[in-house]
């Protein structure tokens, strides 16, 4: 039967935490807080304005929204700076196998991701096409833990969301998967994504074999 696999994009199809983290780096430096690798995994799945909060809070720093705003827009541009010259050679391992796959047997294919960026990095990665459905942070209030983001890409492929399987890198996708009603498929560390139906160290790990078994179960 016909299922909406739905896919996260930064950490499942595109390594973009690299860049976020360049951009924040340098908002957290000119602020004087101190931003590590380990901070970075905060913000993983949050929104922009979510995450510039996150970061003020680890310096314990209060801002106007005017100073606010102005460095969500210089982080943005920052950010921006290194997708220029992005390609398909950084769309991560074995995903553009599985889209193959998953449109060979003609399944419904959704981005859901929280990014404000996902369509340009879609289209500089060559693979725009292989979506029927795209959800970014343009189209949602809510964020992940919430569901929003992954009922409205069930809903726009007509497609119940027991009938839906979510790949995710981040915790709080992960919750968000499972809140919906959805298949959770986490990919990364098994001790942080933990509260995933199923998980897999990078995207190589799954078999063909194992996406049939959820075309057809
Ligand atoms: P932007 P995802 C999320 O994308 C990232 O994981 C998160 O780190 C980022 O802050 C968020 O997108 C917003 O991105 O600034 O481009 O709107 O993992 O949900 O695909
Ligand atoms: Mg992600």
């Amino acid at each position: 039967s016909k299922k909406a696999f739905i896919f996260d994009l930064d950490g499942v199809i595109v390594d973009t935490a690299k860049y976020h983290f360049l951009a924040w780096q340098k908002i957290a430096q000119a602020l004087n807080i101190n931003f590590t690798h380990e901070h970075n995994e905060l913000l993983k799945g949050v929104s922009r304005v979510r995450s510039l909060d996150i970061i003020l809070e680890l310096g314990n720093v209060q801002a106007s929204q005017e100073d606010k705003d102005k460095w969500l827009l210089q982080k943005n541009e920052d950010y921006l700076s290194y997708l220029v010259d992005m390609n398909e050679s950084e769309i991560l391992p074995g995903i553009s196998k599985i889209l193959k796959f998953l449109k060979e047997k003609n399944q419904g294919i959704a981005l859901g991701s929280a990014s404000k960026n996902a369509r340009p990095i879609l289209e500089k990665t060559g693979i725009i096409s292989y979506f029927d459905v795209i959800v970014d942070g343009n189209d949602v209030t809510n964020a992940k833990p919430d569901p929003e983001v992954f009922l409205k890409a069930a809903q726009l492929l007509h497609i119940d969301p027991k009938n839906a399987i979510v790949f995710e890198d981040s915790v709080a996708g992960i919750q968000a998967a499972n809140i919906a009603g959805m298949v959770s498929i986490g990919i990364g560390e098994e001790g942080i994504l933990h509260e995933a139906n199923y998980i897999f160290k990078d995207s190589t790990f799954i078999e063909e074999s194992f996406i049939e078994t959820l075309i057809t179960n």
